[in-house]
């Protein structure tokens, strides 16, 4: 790839180019409460957020950040945070309390607000239109595992097409299909809970079947630009035995996404191998592959950690830092890399690494979004009020660093969306986690902004980064 050099980097500042996007995201399961509000029907996350044993601590997304009601305010922090764009993602049960047919007209009215709320306050909605919420009605007749979901997807995208396209600024039809599938059902921590590799392998094609009809739908209705938004892993072998099953593990992540969508097949190195290939598993049906690779505008990736894998020792074994995941593979927790919250390493240059090695060579000049970045932490009010995060401030920074090298390797990244907004129902770990630049005090409501928050909000407002 050419190396492309900004004129305007100093010695003290890396700039981005002009137009750059800046942006914050939130999904809507884990901010907007309202569970049962005006009209919506339950999500496969009220179900299993309400089951003992499911979700940290017991938490439920009943409330949340009560931005049902407090979007106003949540606006406000985004024009503090001085972002182009806000991310945020469409309840489909909100919408569509049975997933199909009838429509809940204040469901509409809801999002109309915020995207209206939005488009005064001068920043462009970007939205997703499922990070989660399935309606539980479609989960009863067999969720992502049943075929017939792809034709509910595409008509749910052409609601909300109609309904929005006038104003939404660009759209991302699913988020992170992989943890949809991979979690939720084969790995079971995410709703709808399942541990099953067949069922897994089957919503991972009916997801991508899904995303093709709604590019189409979503074309019909609006001129926004379409994306998908995945989380591609950077698997890094600490030996060189290891390297083969790290290109396993990448194919399997990465390659079963990526593929269809851009090259119309599954990946060769997963051929044979039902439990992971919906190719070998037989769900590929004659003409899926003109769906799933309906020509898209923008790719977007969400990235947080590295992953590191090394073979078993021959005594059988695992050393200090290493979980064993296969008869003869480890996963490792190298020393020397800071953990998140999350128990995620902090490697900046690994999503360098992710947009020149893995991401742009698929998409080529395509343009790309970071989705999603960000980091948890324990964080806490100090006595004077504030929100201290460093460690948050300087995995901000590396990151940006690093996607500032990639755009100079030639990838055209053409925005960042820091995750979150808000600290907010971090899923199966309730809210624990704290991933915002925003804190939030659950028992008031009262949103503070962090020290990360200002420094983001001065490099958005630089449009470049200090060194
Ligand atoms: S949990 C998760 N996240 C976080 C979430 O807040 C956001 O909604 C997601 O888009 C931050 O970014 C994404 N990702 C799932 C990681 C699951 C890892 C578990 C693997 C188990 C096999």
């Amino acid at each position: 790839m050419p190396r492309r050099y900004f004129p305007m980097s100093t010695d003290d500042q890396l700039r981005f180019p002009d137009g750059f996007l800046w942006g914050a995201a939130t999904a809507a399961y884990q901010i907007e409460g309202g569970a049962d509000a005006e009209g919506k029907g339950p999500s496969i996350w009220d179900t299993f957020s309400h089951t003992p044993g499911k979700v940290f601590h017991g938490d439920n997304g009943d409330v949340a950040c009560d931005s049902f009601h407090r979007y106003g305010e949540d606006i406000a922090l985004l024009k503090r945070l001085g972002v182009g764009s806000y991310r945020l993602s469409l309840s489909w049960p909100r919408i569509q309390p049975t997933g199909r047919g009838e429509v809940n007209a204040k469901g509409l009215d809801y999002y109309n607000r915020v995207i209206d709320g939005l488009v005064e306050a001068g920043i462009e909605p970007s939205v997703t239109l499922y990070h989660w919420d399935l309606p539980q009605a479609l989960q009863d007749a067999g969720g992502w595992a049943n075929r017939d979901i792809a034709d509910w997807f595409g008509e749910f995208a052409a609601i909300a097409g109609e309904a929005f396209g006038d104003r939404v600024s660009r759209w991302i039809t699913l988020n992170e299909p992989w943890v949809v599938a991979h979690v939720g059902y084969r790995d079971g921590r995410h709703a709808p809970g399942i541990q099953d590799p067949a069922l897994a392998v089957a919503a991972n094609h009916h997801l991508l079947l899904a995303h093709g009809n709604a590019v189409s739908a979503l074309r019909a209705s609006s001129a926004a630009p379409v994306g998908i938004t995945l989380n591609l892993t950077v698997e890094r072998p600490v030996t060189p035995e290891a390297a083969a099953h790290a290109a396993v593990l990448e194919a399997r992540q990465n390659g079963v996404y990526l593929d269809p969508i851009f090259h119309g097949r599954y990946p060769e190195l997963l051929d044979g191998d039902a439990s992971f290939s919906p190719a070998a598993a037989g769900h590929v049906r004659d003409g899926d592959f003109e769906i799933i690779g309906a020509p898209l505008d923008f790719l977007g990736v969400n990235f947080y950690a590295p992953h590191y894998v090394g073979m078993l020792h021959a005594d059988g074994e695992p050393r200090r830092g290493e979980t064993v995941t296969g008869p003869d593979t480890v996963s490792i927790q190298p020393d020397g890399l800071p953990i998140t919250a999350m128990n995620w390493l902090v490697e900046p240059g690994s999503i360098r690494e992710l947009l020149t090695r893995i991401v742009a060579p698929v998409t080529g000049a395509l343009p790309v979004y970071i989705t999603e970045n960000g980091s948890s932490w324990h964080d806490y009010v100090t006595q004077d009020g504030q929100v201290n995060d460093l460690e948050r401030i300087a995995y901000l920074r590396g990151h940006l660093a690093a996607v500032h090298g990639a755009i100079a390797d030639g990838v055209p990244v053409k925005g960042y969306f820091a995750w979150s907004l808000l600290d907010n129902f971090e899923w199966a770990e309730g809210y624990a986690k704290r991933f915002g630049l925003v804190y939030v005090d659950f028992a008031t409501q009262e949103r503070l902004l962090k020290r990360s928050g200002e420094v983001y909000a001065s490099i958005v407002a630089a449009n470049a980064l200090p060194k």
